[in-house]
């Protein structure tokens, strides 16, 4: 395997070598703005070529979301359609059954999900409300699908449960820079989001965190965000990158669309910084077209969330991605990236 590492020069000519990304967790505000700031072809091509160097042959890793608790939520995210502080018709309900749940999974392993991502709007979960959930995962693994969960912020104790009802992973955005944070939610700091994902680090529990774009912040606040992810003491297993969705009612309702090559441009830093972890193109799929969402797998993205809607706001539907799945050749995988990487390092 080339050990060769990425030079950070924008001004670089030799971009025709054997580029492979260290996994590192040092990374400069300036190293990682030189990196959005390349040619967009050079840009492509590195972000490419470290796709291909770790995730070649895997496939495209689909997972699909339910929402099981929704509305009502006391937190003030400014782009959420379930924050009680959001003027929308959303309609709140309750922790919805286990059997209703697993009826759900069922339906969606039929269809080849691989992954089970269920979601509660809540800042943090009651004890018991965790029970129930623990039960679903318990359910839904026992059908043989990959679970995941996000449920707002937990104890490490918390945490350890969900690990020991066999959860695999657990999703905890840090949604943007820590400079723009408070623009965006009130009701809590980026460090009690950092303290969260410790907690379910420590647990044993793999970790989904990543971010919105779009949602009004500067080039600099990606920067910042995706510095935060890539010098966490370990990778997110899974980044997913979400283009916000404007839920008339939520205070992000009018923000203007980000240029689609600048959301490229993300998802291809993204790559970058994290070589090893699997970059999710996420919310907002609805709106693009299908050579935006080609180019974004080229760029390194390797998992979808498929299903007539992600938790409230609608998705592609499932005829639209299924034909796009089938023209793109891009195939489920079997094993999990961190399996596949540990043999192929052997
Ligand atoms: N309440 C939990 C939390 O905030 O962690 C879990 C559910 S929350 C809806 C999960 C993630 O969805 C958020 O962190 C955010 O990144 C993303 N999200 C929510 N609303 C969105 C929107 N309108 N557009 C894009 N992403 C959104
Ligand atoms: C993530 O980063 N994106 C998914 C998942 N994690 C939970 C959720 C997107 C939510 C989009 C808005 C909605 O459906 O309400
Ligand atoms: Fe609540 Fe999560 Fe929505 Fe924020 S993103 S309002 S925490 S459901």
């Amino acid at each position: 395997m080339s050990t060769k590492t990425i030079e950070l020069s924008a001004h670089s000519s030799s971009l025709s070598g054997d580029y492979t990304a260290p996994v590192r967790h040092d990374w400069t505000r300036e190293q990682i703005s030189v990196l959005f700031d390349l040619p967009f072809d050079d840009l492509l091509y590195r972000a490419h070529t470290i796709q291909r160097h770790y995730h070649a042959g895997r496939g495209l890793q689909i997972s699909q979301l339910l929402s099981i608790k929704t509305g009502g939520c006391p937190e003030d995210c400014g782009y959420c359609s379930q924050s009680v502080h959001a003027e929308t018709d959303l309609k709140a309900s309750a922790l919805m059954s286990v059997d209703a749940v697993l009826q759900a999974a069922k339906q969606a392993k039929s269809t080849g999900v691989q992954r089970f991502c269920m979601g509660a709007a809540w800042r943090s979960p009651r004890e018991r409300d965790l029970e129930r959930v623990c039960t679903m995962v318990e359910g839904v693994k026992a059908l043989g699908l990959e679970t995941c969960v996000t449920l707002g912020m937990l104890t490490a104790t918390q945490a350890q449960r969900l690990a020991d009802s066999g959860l695999d992973y657990y999703n905890h955005n840090i949604d943007t820079s820590p400079e723009y944070y408070s623009s965006l939610t009130t009701t809590r700091t980026l460090q009690e989001r950092l303290d969260t994902l410790e907690h379910v680090r420590n647990a044993g529990l793999k970790v989904c965190c990543g971010g919105i774009v779009g949602m009004g912040e500067s080039r600099e606040d990606r920067v910042g965000m995706l510095q935060t992810l890539a010098n966490l003491s370990e990778h997110p297993e899974s980044v997913p990158v979400n283009s916000l969705i404007r839920v008339e009612g939520a205070r992000l309702a009018h923000e203007h669309d980000i240029d689609r090559l600048e959301f490229v441009r993300t998802i291809s830093v993204a790559r970058i910084v994290m070589p090893m972890s699997i970059i999710r193109l996420s919310a907002g799929r609805e709106h693009m077209s299908d050579e935006l969402q080609a180019l974004c797998l080229f760029a390194g993205a390797g998992s979808v969330f498929i299903g007539e809607k992600l938790l409230t706001a609608p998705n592609p539907t499932p005829h639209r991605d299924r034909e796009l799945i089938d023209r793109l050749g891009a195939t489920g995988r079997e094993s999990s990236p961190i399996q596949w990487l540990t043999k192929s390092q052997q």
